[in-house]
């Protein structure tokens, strides 16, 4: 069993693939440039997660609060979505995607909520997630958009505004505070208490990533290294220098509830300076 095909997006300097499963943005080019890193690995088939683009983490991140779930990363990213809105824009092509407990086998019993996922391709990748609650009882989960941007060489990327910021070191489970840039010199995989403008400098590739976000308490930063991505079936041993990941989202202690009748929306931007 193999995927469908991406829809492929065109609008002006952009290029991008986009699969219905997992709603998951695969590629995004902008003037022939990859802004956004593939592995050669990939899997590609139905319950199994694509390694690259941005995946949807949700409703749970990596094993969940309780550190035993499964699959991880939650289920939406390996479950089919369904395309409900596509528009083309001058400026922008705009896919929305809803996601409901009957798309998700892995739901519980009772919950009722709605996740519409609208995907915006154009000289800016923006990405809305919202959840809205139509159930009589509070709905709580994790979520974080886990993008994996393609760079020169993330020995040499410099990633910018999370000076000061506390995080989690989930390579040494201890808490520490971010002194100035964040340079990659080993394993990195961080859950920074931050999320607002972070700005990825790419000597190698002449460009500097800026991303902003809203809704979302979190920055993970993430790079697996050589071991990391030599134990990984589906990430080539040779391809951690090309990829670092800067996601944003709602994770542990910042997990989301969503009252009955209301809604909840994180947002995502990403913008290309070349310098
Ligand atoms: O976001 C970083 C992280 O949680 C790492 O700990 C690593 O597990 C990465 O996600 C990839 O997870 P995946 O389930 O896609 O292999």
């Amino acid at each position: 069993m193999t995927l469908d095909a991406p829809r492929e997006v065109r609008t002006g300097r952009s290029v991008a693939r986009v699969y219905d499963y997992g709603a998951h943005v695969w590629t995004w080019a902008l003037d022939g440039e990859p802004v956004l890193w593939t592995s050669a690995g990939s899997f590609f088939e139905p319950g199994k997660a694509l390694r690259g683009g941005v995946p949807i983490c949700w409703p749970w991140f990596g094993p969940g609060r309780s550190g035993d779930l499964t699959p991880a990363h939650g289920y939406a990213r390996i479950s089919e979505w369904t395309l409900t809105g596509l528009v083309e824009g001058p400026d922008a092509t705009v896919l929305t995607y809803t996601l409901t407990p009957a798309d998700a086998p892995d739901a519980l019993p009772g919950e009722d909520w709605t996740v519409t996922y609208e995907v915006s391709i154009g000289d800016r990748l923006q990405l809305a997630l919202t959840v809205a609650n139509q159930g009589a009882t509070p709905f709580s989960y994790e979520t974080a958009l886990h993008t994996y941007f393609r760079v020169g060489d993330v020995r040499q990327v410099v990633v910018g505004g999370l000076d000061g910021a506390s995080y989690l070191d989930k390579v040494t489970g201890r808490p520490e505070v971010q002194a100035g840039d964040v340079t990659i010199t080993a394993e990195t995989d961080r859950v920074y208490l931050r999320a607002g403008e972070v700005v990825v400098t790419d000597p190698v590739l002449g460009r500097r990533l800026r991303i902003s976000t809203e809704g979302a308490a979190d920055t993970v930063v993430w790079n697996p290294w050589i071991a990391k991505a030599a134990a990984m079936p589906d990430f080539g041993d040779d391809e951690w220098p090309g990829m670092l990941c800067i996601e944003a989202g709602n994770v542990l202690e910042s997990a989301v509830t969503v009252m009955p009748g209301s809604s909840e929306t994180l947002r995502y931007a990403v913008a290309v300076d070349l310098t």
